[in-house]
């Protein structure tokens, strides 16, 4: 049985959840447990020896309406998974094919589906936000699974209360002169401990920011950076305090963790037996189990959107 709950779009940017409290005490730890990562380089091929695929949710938010027909592919640009009821969230971060033309292909959505049966449970599609375009690339949880954080490639940063449908707070980064070409601007974003990572495919960089989600004032403040070698597309910060990174290169289909100074400790080739076109987003469930992918042009090619596959912590 297919159950479907389309929340109807709140482009109004009103208040209406409930802030919590950032646990910067924790932050001190990680930056511990961070200085007693063995720094010793690890280069090895990732172990695909079990791994499940998804994408059919994915395909019927296309035939409800995402991309307004012109893309017939979901281009899932970030995963994150809501481990309280074994569903995953994938974003739609279609790109316009005709050159100059950002507007026709609304809406985008936000889709959350079941872990376990690949059917939507609940979609969150967007035409706009707060009057301006959108290109959504990276999702994240804080403090909770109630409220979804969401990476604009035009350096925005939306706060989702899945509950209502409504982007309840929005930061525009090119207050702190994070300002990219179009399309080239955050890929990538996860939370720690307090603080933000985002990931800016043109600049190649990591930057750590403070939201200050316990204000109501929506300011942000650059903490530290870092850069890569390559473009970040998905991120996702481990408890152990190390950042993993996928990126969209097309000959870097690799899982890199690096210390949050920028130090790189590892790199996992991902098979090309897998068949993944673009990673653009990583999770690792808090049992250390599985590692997830997002894929953005496996639907392209008739291949899958998302990959769960057994993590061995084979950059340990
Ligand atoms: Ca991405």
């Amino acid at each position: 049985m297919k159950i479907k709950n389309k929340i109807v779009l709140l482009l109004v940017f009103g208040l209406t959840g409930q802030f919590f409290s950032c646990q910067n005490s924790n932050s001190v730890l990680s930056e511990i447990e961070n200085e007693e990562i063995s720094t010793e380089f690890v280069s090895a091929n990732l172990n695909i020896s079990r791994y499940y695929t998804f994408g059919e949710a994915l395909k019927d938010q296309i035939n409800e309406g995402d991309g307004a027909g012109i893309d017939l592919s979901f281009r899932n640009s970030g995963v994150v998974i809501d481990e309280t009821d074994n569903s995953y969230y994938a974003v739609n971060g279609v790109h316009p094919i005709n050159s100059g033309d950002y507007s026709s292909y609304y809406p985008k959505s936000i889709v959350k589906a079941s872990i376990y049966t690949d059917e939507i449970i609940q979609s969150y599609s967007f035409s706009s936000v707060n009057g301006h375009d959108i290109d959504m690339e990276a999702l994240c949880f804080a403090e909770n699974t109630t409220t979804l954080y969401i990476g604009d490639e035009y350096n925005y940063i939306y706060e989702l209360d899945l509950s209502t449908g409504s982007v309840t707070r929005e930061w525009d980064l090119s207050d702190l002169g994070i300002v990219n070409n179009i399309d080239k601007g955050i890929e990538a974003m996860t939370y720690s401990d307090g603080y933000f990572y985002i990931g800016i495919q043109e600049d190649k960089k990591i930057i750590k920011l403070d939201l200050n989600l316990s204000s109501e004032a929506t300011t942000a403040t650059i903490v530290s950076s870092f850069n890569l070698d390559v473009s970040p597309s998905g991120l996702f910060a481990h408890s152990d305090g190390t950042l993993y990174v996928v990126s969209i290169d097309s000959n870097e289909q690799k899982i890199y963790r690096y210390k949050t100074d920028g130090t790189l400790l590892c790199e996992l080739s991902i098979p090309s037996s897998l068949n993944i076109v673009r990673p653009d987003g990583i999770f690792i469930d808090k049992a250390n189990e599985y590692v997830y992918i997002a894929d953005s042009q496996g639907s392209i090619y008739n291949g899958y959107s998302l990959y769960k596959i057994v993590w061995l912590n084979q950059c340990n």
